[in-house]
């Protein structure tokens, strides 16, 4: 009886045993896939010897305690010389999900950022911004638009934050900031009007637009800039809106569209000066195209934007509630096909393209100075 007993007690305990082992194989699958990132930091020791040789300056200086810490600590090969060449292998296409990822991320705006830094940071974006995943083809080539004027403190930020995120999501990519020369009323849709031209002017490959204010750093790695079937909104979780749609119809602050949902709905309008409106009349643009707006979770597409006070020459246009009103009229005519505008000077910095340009003045309202 006691043997039989104790033969049953041995089975028991051989299958709580084995059911802990299982529990403890399960854990740590789980563990390594979560903290993914974890694992790429360590990898880039194990391979620490030819990166060091191909970036002196890489090695050192890495920031690794931020989640999104920049460059090497992404655990990517780096050098632009490891792209193939021409007898090179081709490259299998980038996953759609790209491994690496890291999710949430801590964005803070109180450190100083030298540029020095970011780019010390990120020795894999080549001049002018671009970046090429050096062990995959992408499906499409992301150029990135920034309409800007006096926002370098802004564009430090965003430099810093972006190019890792940029380049964890294995993207193909140029980054263009549109500089609109002269103190004239701003006009942020032009510039993005300006900015789908110039990129296309440079490579003509690219497919992707993704329009970004320079204030605004996503708050999740997960949020793909990338384009899809339907026009993409990018920033629709805020802070400074509670992390929330404001309200539906909201199309505002990092956007996306591919090539022909660009041209289909005739670009964006040129006829915003100062702030507001322009991006409802976007949203009125697809919409009457026939085009639905695509959006990430709520949980994903959470943004930090840096706090900021209203700028000079970008007052709030008192014309935009009726204009937005009119966009069935006014898109056919005032569009990408009738964008006016004069290149001063393009300039490829080691981490953006800087597009200075003369897009005009607005012709009535307001007073010009
Ligand atoms: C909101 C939207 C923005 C746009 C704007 C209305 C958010 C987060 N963003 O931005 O997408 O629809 O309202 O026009 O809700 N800029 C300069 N220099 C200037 C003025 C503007 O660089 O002097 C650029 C910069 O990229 C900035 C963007 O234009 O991020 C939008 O201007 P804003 O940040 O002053 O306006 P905001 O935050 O209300
Ligand atoms: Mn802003």
């Amino acid at each position: 009886m006691s043997r039989l007993l104790g033969g049953t007690l041995e089975r028991v305990c051989k299958a709580v045993l084995l059911l802990c082992l299982l529990h403890f194989l399960v854990a740590v699958i789980l563990y390594f896939d979560v903290y993914a990132q974890h694992l790429a930091f360590f990898s880039r020791f194990s391979a620490r010897g030819p990166s060091r040789a191909l970036h002196p300056a890489a090695s050192s200086s890495t920031n690794c305690s931020r989640p999104n810490a920049t460059a090497p600590s992404s655990g990517l090969p780096e050098a632009p010389s490891a792209r193939p060449g021409p007898t090179a292998p081709v490259l299998p296409p980038c996953p759609d999900s790209p491994p690496g990822l890291v999710g949430r991320l801590l964005i803070e705006f109180t450190s100083p950022m030298p540029l020095e830094r970011v780019q010390r940071e990120n020795p894999g974006v080549l001049l002018g911004g671009r970046y090429t995943p050096p062990d995959c083809t992408p499906a499409q080539t992301v150029a990135v638009i920034i309409p800007f004027r006096h926002r370098e403190h802004h564009l430090r930020y965003w430099l810093h934050y972006l190019h890792p995120i940029l380049r964890r999501q294995r993207l193909r990519y140029g980054i263009y900031v549109i500089n609109q020369h002269g103190e004239d009323t701003f006009n942020r849709a032009k510039l993005l009007n300006v900015g789908f031209l110039e990129a296309l002017k440079e490579d003509s490959t690219y497919n992707c637009f993704i329009f970004s204010d320079v204030d605004l750093v996503p708050m999740d790695d997960r949020n793909l800039y990338r384009c899809g079937d339907q026009p993409r909104h990018f920033a629709i979780a805020m802070d400074k809106f509670g992390f929330r749609l404001p309200y539906a119809g909201y199309f505002g602050g990092v956007s996306g569209l591919n090539k022909s949902q660009f041209l289909r709905i005739n670009g964006f309008p040129n006829e915003y000066w100062g702030w507001g409106g322009e991006d409802d009349d976007i949203f009125n643009r697809i919409s009457l195209a026939g085009m639905k707006i695509s959006r990430p979770d709520i949980r994903i597409g959470r943004y930090r934007m840096i706090k900021h006070d209203r700028d000079k020459h970008n007052e709030p246009n008192p014309q935009r509630f009726t204009k937005i009103q009119n966009t069935k009229l006014t898109m056919k005519r005032d569009g990408i096909g009738s964008v006016r505008y004069q290149v001063l000077e393009v300039s490829r910095q080691p981490l953006f393209t800087n597009i200075t340009v003369d897009i005009g003045r607005p012709p009535s309202w307001p007073p010009r100075g």
